[in-house]
């Protein structure tokens, strides 16, 4: 299916309208009980992020990049991986860490600065968060390659926003998936921004999709805010990197909703006519339409799945504040297994310095 639209020609998978309507022949057909699973998913995940919103502005979590509008990308994807794959994330990926079973308390206990939040569970298979753009792209085609000799019918997905394309790590990557066919499925959050340059100035292509006609792989442009699209294809890019079929890079085509973190202010560089513009293509609006549609969804059901949404994010949170805080020497801990000497100088300074403050 993915073959059937062709970036060169502007054409885009979408399967949802915005009225919750679905394109004849493309509804990937989940069960029912799925659906509402994936509901649940997205509501968490909107409730989630705005509770960390509301921890950075009381001084209780640092700073903070906000999901809001991306959740049907990042709930439609990991809900296509199986327990086996991979993912190597982004900064802006709560909706995959909450599909995946990522403990919520880790994920905040992260962005509350502490470095024991990124120890990804063990049955988990999500690599540290990559704060350097587009530094996870390289590692997970090495993680793909290890897979490939290693025989393993795994998929291994990277997640990266349209800033990202413009590093030196994403073409390096994807030149070598294409060579050695690794089984990597590379999805690019085209949320139309990095910061505050927009999309038109990241790269003269039309498309994010079409980079992959270059390095001989399938390229697709599927609505972002479709949560239907995105698991189809998903679905397909994921069954062909597990069954050697090679890589497939997919443009999730979608908008950053809030600030890109909580010291940004996105007023200064985007129109509020803009943003209301992409009110109306609400992720989870159009999902939720789809459902109430099929009589999956109704006042009650909706009250439910808020309540509980509520319920989850607030255990969450009494749970990454009931943890010991970092200490400071903390900075120093995780980088090196042996320090340098000027790294262990400056270790002794700081606690020179703390032994003073805390007698
Ligand atoms: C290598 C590197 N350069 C610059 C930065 C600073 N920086 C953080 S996020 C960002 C923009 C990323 O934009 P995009 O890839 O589109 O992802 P988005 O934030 O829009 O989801 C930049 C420039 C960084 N973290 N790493
Ligand atoms: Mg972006």
């Amino acid at each position: 299916m993915i073959e059937r639209f062709n970036p060169l020609k502007g054409e885009r998978l979408e399967v949802l309208d915005e009225a919750g309507g679905v394109a004849p022949g493309l509804d990937p057909g989940l069960p029912d009980a799925e659906l509402r699973t994936i509901y649940e998913r997205l509501v968490r995940t909107r409730a989630a992020d705005a509770k960390a919103l509301k921890l950075q502005r009381q001084g209780r979590l640092g700073t903070y990049a906000p999901s809001r509008g991306h959740e049907a990308s990042q709930v439609g994807l990991a809900s296509a991986m199986i327990p086996g794959d991979w993912l190597f994330p982004y900064f802006r990926d709560l909706g995959m860490y909450i599909t995946l079973g990522y403990p919520l308390a880790d994920y905040y206990h992260f962005w509350m600065g502490n470095e024991a939040g990124l120890r990804t569970p063990d049955g988990l298979n999500i690599a540290p968060v990559a704060i350097p753009v587009g530094s996870q792209i390289p590692q997970a085609v090495g993680a793909g390659l290890a897979a490939k000799y290693r025989k393993l019918p795994i998929a291994i997905v990277t997640t990266f926003g349209d800033g990202a394309t413009s590093e030196g790590d994403f073409h390096e990557g994807l030149n070598f998936a294409g060579v050695f066919r690794t089984p990597n499925v590379f999805v690019c959050l085209n949320n139309q921004f990095a910061i505050s340059l927009p999309r038109a100035r990241q790269t003269a292509s039309a498309t994010i999709a079409q980079k992959a006609i270059a390095y001989g792989f399938p390229g697709v442009q599927v609505d972002g805010n479709d949560i239907l699209a995105v698991y189809a294809a998903a679905r397909e890019a994921l069954g062909s990197a597990r069954n050697g079929g090679g890589p497939t890079l997919i443009e999730a085509y979608t908008y950053r909703m809030g600030d890109h973190t909580t010291s940004d202010d996105a007023a200064r560089y985007r129109s509020k006519e803009e943003v209301q513009e992409w009110e109306r293509r609400d992720p989870i609006l159009r999902f939720r339409l789809f459902l109430g549609k099929k009589g999956l969804w109704d006042e009650p059901y909706e009250k439910e799945v808020q309540g509980a949404a509520t319920e989850f994010v607030e255990k969450a949170v009494a749970e990454a504040e009931a943890r010991p805080a970092a200490a400071p020497e903390d900075l120093f801990a995780f980088t090196y297994a042996a320090m340098p000497p000027d790294l262990e100088a400056q270790l002794a300074d700081l606690q020179a310095f703390l032994g003073e403050e805390r007698r």
